[in-house]
């Protein structure tokens, strides 16, 4: 490491990464505090986060900067807008969470954190940075709201009081000292505007949330979507961003997507027959991509026994019959039953005869249920 004027390097991170697009940077010191370990340690144990693999070795590495750079003295904390509407979904079609609009997030923050790290790099020497962008072990809100990027509102989001919570949050952790940022001592007072915006009941008011309610979980997480929890998602097939939507911060108005009509409104019967060539094509580099094909045609079929739409009944039957995926099967005979039309029930009788998956067997029998005295 070279001698550096850590002023300096701190006002050319944040030249730097505004010019890139970021609409605010700030540093927190990257000691661990504890704090942020058993606040992480609580949100495990209550079992908020009991689809995801994390434990308290998870939180003790996501406390402390040192497992991302060894040595790390400050993380450089920087917020990156995305673009926030309200689409204009029509029944028949599925809504996407704003963040997906704005393409792969991961590589456009990273290439922007990159940039930053390299300029870092060349004033002091090399190495003395590491970036960290969603996949690395580190609470992100936890350092952005200890550096004051923002404060941690009842949607557990973080809300910069410049670009409201529509943001990404990135790190450039760095060996380097560089003079802390203080915390914004905001809150959201007593608006609870997103509490009631959730229709799964997922934020307890109290700023935590049960992240096995949040309709963001609900829709990638790779087994099936609970049965009490589907119609509760509505037709959103990729996250959801009510909570936000609700925030006053976010002041957010009625507007036309830059994104592709596929990353925002899905026509939701031609996400249900999404073939691989399709996925590849359109999703496989987006960010509702990575869980695979299956997840989004089981997703669709959720949607489309929401929107209660008689005419995607062939549809979902041709799903109930030919998708190569149980999980996709069984959540098309959900949607078949939650239609419950003469058709649909038709479609479940003959396909419960043959099927060959227990699981797939049990969702047709219970998506029966309600109907067991309607004649055949
Ligand atoms: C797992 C995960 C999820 C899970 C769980 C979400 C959750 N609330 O925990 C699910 C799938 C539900 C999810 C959903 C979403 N996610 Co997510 N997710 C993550 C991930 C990978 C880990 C989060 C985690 O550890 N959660 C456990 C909880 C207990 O920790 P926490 O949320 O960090 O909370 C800490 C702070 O609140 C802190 N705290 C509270 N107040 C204060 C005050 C001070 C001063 C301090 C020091 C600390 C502090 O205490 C907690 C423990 O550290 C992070 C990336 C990362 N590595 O951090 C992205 C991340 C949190 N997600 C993000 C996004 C964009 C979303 C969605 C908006 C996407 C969408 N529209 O569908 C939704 C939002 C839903 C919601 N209301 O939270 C962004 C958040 C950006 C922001 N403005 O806050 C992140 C940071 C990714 C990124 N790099 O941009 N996500």
């Amino acid at each position: 490491m070279r001698r550096y004027d850590a002023a300096a390097i701190k006002q050319l991170v944040r030249e730097a990464a505004v010019n890139l697009g970021a609409a605010d940077v700030r540093v927190a010191a990257a000691a661990d505090t504890g704090e942020v370990r058993r606040a992480l340690h609580e949100s495990f144990a209550r079992g908020d986060l009991a689809t995801w693999p994390y434990d308290d070795a998870y939180a003790a590495k996501a406390a402390d900067p040192s497992h991302v750079l060894a040595g790390a003295r400050s993380v450089i904390c920087i917020a990156i807008p995305y673009d926030a509407h309200v689409p204009e979904a029509n029944p028949n079609e599925g809504r996407v969470s704003n963040y997906v609009g704005s393409g792969d997030y991961h590589h456009r923050v990273k290439n922007l954190l990159r940039d930053v790290a390299d300029r870092i790099d060349s004033e002091a020497g090399e190495g003395v940075t590491a970036i960290a962008c969603d996949t690395k072990p580190i609470a992100e809100r936890a350092f952005a709201a200890r550096a004051g990027l923002g404060w941690i509102g009842k949607h557990t989001n973080l809300i910069s009081p410049v670009a409201g919570s529509f943001v990404f949050l990135g790190e450039i952790v760095t060996t380097l000292d560089l003079p802390p940022d203080p915390p914004l001592r905001k809150s959201c007072g007593a608006c609870t505007r997103c509490i009631p915006a959730c229709p799964t009941g997922a934020l307890r008011g109290d700023y935590t949330i049960d992240a096995t309610r949040c309709i963001a979980d609900l829709t990638q997480r790779t087994d099936a979507i609970p049965r009490a929890m589907r119609p509760l998602i509505g037709t959103w097939v990729w996250g959801c961003d009510l909570c936000q939507l609700a925030c006053p911060p976010n002041n957010v108005i009625v507007s036309f997507s830059k994104a592709s009509k596929e990353t925002s409104t899905p026509d939701l019967v031609r996400l249900l027959r999404l073939r691989s060539s399709e996925f590849k094509k359109k999703y496989a580099r987006t960010a509702m991509g990575w869980r695979g094909g299956a997840i989004l045609r089981r997703n669709a079929a959720v949607a489309l026994g929401n929107a209660l739409d008689r005419s995607a009944v062939p549809a979902l039957a041709e799903s109930l019959n030919r998708d190569p995926h149980a999980l996709v099967r069984a959540h098309a005979a959900w949607a078949l039953g939650r239609i419950g039309s003469p058709s649909a029930l038709a479609e479940l009788w003959a396909r419960g005869a043959i099927e060959a998956d227990a699981a797939v067997r049990e969702e047709i029998a219970a998506a029966l249920e309600p109907f067991a005295n309607a004649g055949r």
